[in-house]
């Protein structure tokens, strides 16, 4: 009796697997699967649970912010702007807030905020030209401001600061709404 030659009685073994395009099987079944799963996770990261209806801003000792423009969709009913200071700086030397206003209002704005003190959070009370403010803050703490897109004027531009004395010359960026 004639040994089958151990490259034939192998060959069927190492043949390779065709695509699932044109054979369907168990183990295209397990891709699939698979697939699916890790786009479940992907569409569960933190960036995608970040909606667009809220944005990071970080603020540190060398008095400024990692952005210098902060987009809007208008179309969010609710928008947050959450400031971190990545700084070790206390609150009395190096305090930082987010203040919105009309670009046209900011010199304004600010100059009355610095005369409100810290104690008011460098922000005039009941200043109606400030859109949203958040509290001073020192480094290693966090704060945030939220307001409505939609009580913005679309023909108006708009500004974000920091309000502690001295800080606007540097740390202000422009609010863009979108779309
Ligand atoms: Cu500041």
């Amino acid at each position: 009796m004639a040994a089958v030659p151990e490259d034939a009685a192998q060959t069927w073994r190492k043949e390779p697997e065709r695509p699932c395009v044109y054979v369907w099987n168990e183990r295209c079944l397990v891709m699939t699967l698979r697939a699916l799963f890790c786009l479940s996770l992907l569409s569960m990261s933190p960036a995608a649970l970040a909606s667009k209806c809220s944005v990071e801003l970080e603020a540190n000792d060398a008095m400024r912010f990692n952005l210098s423009t902060i987009e809007v969709d208008r179309t969010c009913a609710d928008f947050e702007i959450r400031l971190r200071h990545s700084g070790r700086l206390p609150k009395a030397a190096m305090g930082h807030n987010v203040v919105i206003v009309k670009s046209a209002d900011l010199e304004a704005v600010d100059a009355d905020g610095i005369r409100a003190g810290a104690a008011e959070n460098h922000v005039k009370p009941g200043d109606t030209r400030v859109v949203a403010f958040s509290p001073l803050i020192g480094g290693g703490e966090t704060a945030s401001v939220r307001f409505n897109p939609a009580r913005l004027d679309r023909a108006a531009k708009y500004a974000f600061f920091c309000s502690f004395p001295g800080h606007s010359a540097l740390m202000k960026g422009e609010l863009k709404l979108v779309p």
